[in-house]
């Protein structure tokens, strides 16, 4: 009943739509893709993508120099018994959540396979069926942001996250407005800079914003920074780059510093802890996304399925990274933006993805038990 191979796929998921945050612009990220089989032939999927190496402390090289570490350790566990798995992945390397992502995440998928229940039911089911999810408008001129404002709120959209930072506040601040005058009664709008102000520049934007309903994401770089703004906004501050654990989201929630979440799979160490994080925000009442940095369908669908066990009141959705690159694993079933919602993978159990793996070129490493 356990893990009897690994094998490591890199896939670029290159952007084919200008895609930028304040620190960098996304071109041909390479996703980790594993593909994690057990000793009945059962294939489990799992993925990380980091859009940039800019973003977060972490890298896609990095991942995969991990796994060399991550994946004999795995080799012979038991993939439903995700917290043996995850102990031992601890106990193998400190930190490196991203790299523990993509085996969690393969072990979840492979798990629902073997017990033939969609990994979305083994996360406790779907809430509401809302597949709420946002979309990003990135950083551009004013006329820019409000024309894609527009766009996709025509079709369907009503979580939209404005990029910000990285250039002379006056722009932001223009495309805030302009983006805020096309925003429809029913929208909701984030201003996520990635980091990217100092506090001064923060609490400069909220003063020249404050008569806009808009939530404020990362406005700087650290948990410091974001206490000494937090008294001086005048908007909701979510958090995101720097919830990085349970521990952490736990203290950003009982002190009031967070308002909400932008969370990351990846950045969390996989479904297993972002279970545990979800579970936390619902009883505290604080609005969540299930999201990560970039990914194929197996990051969309591990995104989605959590995302749909989210109250809809409390959910700031489960974003897609496709419209971005429009690579598909599962052309059939990869989840897709419809209506302004996301829809859930019907390819049968676990993340319900049905994967040839030759879409995802030769393995650049494999792991074999025995
Ligand atoms: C929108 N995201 C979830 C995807 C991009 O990588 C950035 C990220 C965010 O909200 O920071
Ligand atoms: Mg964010």
């Amino acid at each position: 009943m356990g893990i009897e191979e690994i094998r490591v796929y890199a896939v670029p998921l290159p952007a084919v739509v200008t895609y930028n945050m304040s620190s960098s612009k996304v071109a041909t990220p390479m996703s980790t893709v594993v593909a994690m089989e057990d000793d009945a032939g059962r294939v489990g999927f799992g993925e990380v993508c980091l859009a940039s190496h800019h973003a977060q402390p972490a890298n896609n090289d990095g991942v995969r120099n991990t796994l060399e570490i991550l994946a004999p350790v795995v080799l012979g566990l038991d993939p439903v018994n995700t917290a043996t798995l995850n102990t031992a992945m601890h106990a193998a390397v400190d930190g490196n959540n991203e790299a523990k992502a993509v085996l969690d995440i393969a072990c979840w998928d492979l798990a629902g396979k073997r017990l033939d229940t969609p990994v979305v039911d083994l996360l406790g089911g779907v809430v509401d069926g809302s597949g709420m999810t946002y979309h990003v408008v990135g950083i551009g001129s004013p006329e820019y942001a409000a024309a894609e404002a527009e766009r996709l709120q025509v079709e369907g959209i009503t979580r939209l996250q404005l990029k910000a930072g990285g250039r002379p506040i006056h722009e932001d601040i223009g495309s805030i407005h302009a983006v805020a005058e096309v925003c429809r009664p029913g929208t909701d709008l984030a201003v996520d800079t990635n980091r990217g102000w100092s506090t001064v520049e923060a609490i400069q934007v909220s003063n020249a914003c404050a008569g806009i309903r808009m939530s404020m994401e990362q406005p700087c770089a650290t948990e410091a920074e974001l206490r000494i703004i937090k008294p001086q906004l005048h908007h909701p501050l979510v958090v995101d780059e720097n919830a990085t654990d349970l521990r952490t989201i736990a203290r950003m929630i009982s002190t009031g510093l967070a308002d909400g979440f932008g969370l990351k799979i990846s950045r969390l160490g996989g479904l297993s802890t972002m279970r545990a994080v979800r579970d936390l925000c619902m009883a505290a009442s604080v609005p969540m996304s299930a999201d990560d940095a970039w990914g194929g369908d197996v990051v969309a669908a591990a995104g989605a399925a959590l995302g749909a066990t989210l109250l809809s009141q409390l959910s700031r959705g489960a974003w897609l990274s496709h419209p971005y690159h429009q690579v598909h694993y599962d052309e059939g079933n990869g989840p897709r933006l419809e209506n302004g919602a996301v829809t859930l993978p019907a390819g049968g159990p676990g993340l319900g993805l049905v994967i040839d793996e030759t879409v995802l070129g030769e393995p650049v490493a494999g792991y074999t038990r025995g």
